[in-house]
C-alpha cells in the first residue's frame, strides 16, 4: 500500500531490495580490461543487496553494438526483472565511435521502452582510456555499481506501478 501525502497524489518509488529478484547482465568483450571491472562492481553490488549469485545471468557479447540484440532477447523471454548493459566505447581516429555510441544507446533505450523490462545503460563512452579507467573502479567510482543500483531500483519500481 503506497501512503498518500495530504493534498497530493501517491508518491511511488523503488527500493534496493534484491532478494528474490532475477537480473541479467549483458557485457561487452571489447575493452574487456575495463568491462570486466564494471562486471565485478555490478555483481558485487547486486549480491550486497540480497541478490543470490544464481539469480544473475551474465551474457557476453562481442562489442557494445551487439548489447541491444542480446538484451532484447532476454527481455522478450521475461528472463530477468531488470537487465544491466555494460560496455566501454573509447574514441579513436574515425567516426566509428559515434556510430557505436549512438546505436548502442538508442538500442538499449528501445529495449526498455518496448518491452517494459528495465534496461540499464551502463556503457562508458570515453574520449580516452584514462577516462574509462577512472570510471571502472578508480577515482570516479565504478559505473557497474551505479548501473546495478539503477537496476535494483527500477526492478522494484515497475512492480509497484
Ligand atoms: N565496441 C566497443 O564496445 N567499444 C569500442 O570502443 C569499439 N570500437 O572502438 O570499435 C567497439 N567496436 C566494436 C562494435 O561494438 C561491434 O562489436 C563491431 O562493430 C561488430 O558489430
Amino acid at each position: 500500500m503506497v501512503p498518500k501525502r495530504k493534498g497530493h497524489g501517491r508518491t511511488i518509488e523503488g527500493d534496493y531490495a534484491g532478494d528474490g529478484r532475477r537480473f541479467a547482465i549483458v557485457v561487452s568483450r571489447f575493452n574487456e580490461y575495463i568491462t570486466s571491472k564494471l562486471l565485478e562492481g555490478c555483481e558485487n553490488t547486486l549480491n550486497r543487496h540480497g541478490v543470490k549469485p544464481e539469480q544473475i545471468d551474465v551474457v557476453w557479447v562481442p562489442g557494445s553494438f551487439e548489447i541491444p540484440t542480446a538484451a532484447r532477447a532476454i527481455a522478450r523471454k521475461r528472463a530477468a526483472d531488470a537487465i544491466v548493459c555494460l560496455g566501454c566505447v573509447i574514441r579513436g581516429d574515425t567516426p566509428h565511435f559515434d556510430h557505436v555510441c549512438r546505436e548502442t544507446a538508442k538500442g538499449i533505450a528501445e529495449v526498455g521502452r518496448r518491452t517494459g523490462v528495465p534496461t540499464i545503460f551502463g556503457v562508458l563512452t570515453c574520449e580516452t582510456l584514462e577516462q574509462a579507467i577512472e570510471r571502472a573502479g578508480t577515482k570516479m567510482g565504478n559505473a557497474g555499481r551505479s548501473a546495478a543500483m539503477a537496476a535494483l531500483e527500477m526492478a522494484s519500481l515497475v512492480k509497484k506501478l
